[in-house]
């Protein structure tokens, strides 16, 4: 272990990020006491060279302190509802997303920006009533960071993610970054897609109705995906800007994980 590191007590946010000719290739961040820093900085470094999209010629590696006691939050509860396309994807999400409250143009707008193959590094804030645009930068949008899971709830979640997927590191990574974006009071719900055109599960997450995955929201083959949330209207977006990107957050208790039921299912349970 390196010297910095030494008789501290202190947890600390590891990022790695890994690109080649400039090209982002992967990332990852987490929050970690300090003896889990050195397997952590392996793993992740491993990670970095061994990715689908190549080989990468640099990695950046960040180490840092946490300046302030991170905010210990559960873990959204997780359901997955059976769906045959993106066609019955985008009614069931429609369904969830009007139960919410959110407006039909937001939805609208929302479902164009995820199912749209220019992805951006970040998510779209958008007004749940009057679908506008509320991030700074449209191109980027905002990305979530300062997140992490304690190792106790990591080995648990690991465990039962077993049982339900076989892409057990990508759903765990999405879960706790929902859990925290749930977790803002003016955030309603969350939208999301993977860009990777072999990944084809996504999501709606709401602090409502917990992680529901939805699969077969896209075809295989597409570089459709994108992240949407929604928010309250006449918001601080300073204030939820600063949370999402800045302010840490662990998960430290693991809610439950359900079996596969179908959407009407779903739906009757969420309408009463
Ligand atoms: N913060 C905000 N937005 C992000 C972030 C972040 N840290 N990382 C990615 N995005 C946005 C960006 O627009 C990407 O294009 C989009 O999300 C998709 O990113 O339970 O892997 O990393 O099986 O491809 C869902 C798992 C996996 C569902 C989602 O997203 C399940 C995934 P990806
Ligand atoms: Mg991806």
């Amino acid at each position: 272990m390196s010297d910095i590191l030494k008789d501290r007590n202190n947890l600390y946010s590891v990022k790695m990020r890994a690109s080649l000719n400039n090209r982002h290739i992967s990332g990852a961040e987490g929050i970690f006491i300090r003896e889990r820093v050195d397997p952590v900085v392996r793993r992740y470094i491993s990670r970095a060279i061994s990715h689908s999209k190549g080989c990468p010629d640099s990695i950046n590696l960040s180490i840092r302190e946490l300046k302030e006691d991170p905010q210990y939050i559960s873990s959204l509860p997780v359901v997955t509802v059976n769906n045959k396309g993106p066609v019955s994807a985008r009614n069931f999400i429609w369904e969830v997303l009007c139960d919410l409250g959110v407006a039909q143009t937001s939805i609208k707008e929302a479902l164009r920006i995820i199912y749209n193959d220019e992805s951006m590094r970040g998510a779209a804030l958008l007004g749940m009533e009057g679908a506008e645009r509320l991030e700074p930068d449209r191109e980027r949008g905002v990305r979530v960071s300062s997140i992490g899971i304690t190792e106790n709830a990591e080995s648990l979640l690991r465990r039962q993610l077993t049982e339900i997927s076989g892409a057990v590191d990508t759903v765990l990574e999405a879960l706790v970054l929902a859990s925290k974006v749930a977790n803002n009071s003016s955030i309603i719900a969350e939208l999301c897609i993977s860009d990777d055109p072999d990944y084809t599960t996504g999501y709606i997450s709401s602090t409502e109705y917990g992680y529901v995955r939805i699969p077969n929201i896209k075809c295989a083959g597409t570089d459709e995906g994108g992240r949407v949330f929604f928010l309250e209207d006449n918001v601080d977006i300073v204030s939820i800007i600063d949370y999402l990107e800045k302010v840490p957050v662990m998960i430290s208790d693991v809610s439950n994980i359900c079996e596969v039921i179908s959407q009407n299912e779903f739906i009757s349970s969420i309408t009463g």
